[in-house]
């Protein structure tokens, strides 16, 4: 690139010394946005993603409201996140196989402490892990997450697959949003007054991820008791 006795006309962009996007994007007050932060587990969390889902496969629930959701969701942890015609609810037992969610594993326990620690919330221990896997074209509508008794933690979030385009809005519905593009490895800490922020996800970009396909796989760590 440093050719003698010529400028460099473009940017090397594959160049060991090209800069950088930040690694540590901050969103809100208290969210941040740690990127790749997963990679370095990434080899025990896929196999670790495997056993719980071979124990709590991937289903959709079904709203209150009757309408199916396309995102499929899992749970692993104390608590899984379940809905019935009554509402929202955390519940010990998977209604679908009338047993315990499968246990958090280490694995994905450590990354949320790791990461909730990065973010400025040290001795975050989650009891609920919900797993929710988007195909291209499924969504998450604007919503808050407000079925947990513990507002003061906050909630730790793992991208892994296929890219998704992150909403981000205000205490109200109708508040702008801001838009925070997600990648494979991508980790996303909220908390403190964003906790209860609107967020969704925009419909899913057809892609293709070396290690899961045609898939986005996310990961939000809660406190729910
Ligand atoms: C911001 N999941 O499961 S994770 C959800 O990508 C959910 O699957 C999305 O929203 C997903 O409830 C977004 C990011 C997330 C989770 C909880 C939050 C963002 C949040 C709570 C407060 C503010
Ligand atoms: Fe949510």
């Amino acid at each position: 690139m440093h050719r003698k006795g010529t400028l460099p006309t473009t940017l090397d962009l594959f160049a060991d010394d090209a800069p950088q996007p930040p690694a540590t994007e901050r969103i809100g007050p208290r969210s941040w946005v740690l990127r790749s932060f997963a990679l370095p587990l990434i080899d025990r969390l896929l196999p670790a993603l495997d056993s719980v889902l071979a124990q709590a496969p991937f289903r959709h629930m079904v709203t209150p409201g009757g309408h199916t959701m396309s995102a499929a969701l899992s749970s692993c942890g104390s608590f899984g996140w379940i809905t019935s015609p009554r509402g929202y609810a955390y519940s010990s037992i998977d209604p679908q196989t009338g047993q315990p969610w499968p246990a958090m594993p280490e694995v994905f326990f450590e990354l949320a402490q790791q990461a909730a620690d990065a973010a400025g919330f040290p001795g975050f221990v989650p009891d609920a892990c919900l797993i929710n896997r988007y195909i291209p074209g499924a969504k998450m509508s604007l919503h808050q997450d407000k079925d947990e008794q513990a507002y003061e933690w906050p909630v730790v979030s793992v991208s892994l697959g296929i890219p998704a385009m992150f909403l981000f809005g205000g205490l109200a519905r109708n508040d702008a949003t801001q838009r925070v593009p997600l990648f494979h490895g991508d980790v996303v800490v909220w908390g403190g007054e964003d906790r209860l922020r609107f967020h969704g996800v925009m419909p899913i970009k057809q892609a293709e991820h070396p290690q899961l396909g045609e898939q986005r796989i996310n990961f939000t760590f809660r406190k729910a008791r």
